[in-house]
């Protein structure tokens, strides 16, 4: 069955490919989009966002019940800040993919947790913009178990 799957971004995500390379690689975000249309299923329609402002983030999540069936996301700096996030998360039932591009946990102590990960099903970070497409396929493989 056909199903709608969110990929969400949070603040500064739109800088990727302009600024910090060493950290983030040189693809754009309109790349990381292609990329995530190109691996999905024929039964997955993606409704991919970025926003740089926590009130939009949480309208999406909320929009994302009952209309989304997954929800992938990279909430940036969001992530390690934001319970209003994780409660907004909490609010949805399908399953939540975390992504991060960067390895997290071999920088600053502040981006070592994440409130979205009490949440998510999974987390990937530090594969680079591929998590993507794995916080997808498993978002995905989640589906199909249902
Ligand atoms: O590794 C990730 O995907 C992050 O979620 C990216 C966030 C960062 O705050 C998280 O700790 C980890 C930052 C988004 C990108 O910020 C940029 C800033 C300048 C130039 C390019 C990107």
């Amino acid at each position: 069955m056909a199903h709608l799957i969110f990929i969400l971004n949070g603040p500064n995500l739109n800088l990727l490919g302009k600024r910090e390379p060493q950290i983030y690689g040189s693809e754009t975000l309109a790349d990381i989009e292609a990329k995530c249309r190109a691996a999905a299923s024929a039964d997955s329609e993606i409704d991919f966002r970025q926003t740089n402002h926590e009130g939009t983030l949480l309208e999406w999540v909320h929009e994302a019940r009952g209309k989304a069936a997954a929800i992938v996301i990279n909430p940036g700096a969001y992530g390690h800040t934001s319970v209003a996030l994780l409660d907004a998360l909490k609010s949805f039932d399908g399953p939540v993919l975390e992504v991060h591009i960067s390895n997290i946990h071999q920088r600053e102590s502040f981006r070592h947790t994440s409130f979205v990960s009490l949440r998510a099903e999974g987390v990937i970070a530090g594969f680079g913009t591929d998590g993507y497409v794995a916080g997808l396929q498993r978002a995905e493989k989640l589906l199909r178990a249902k």
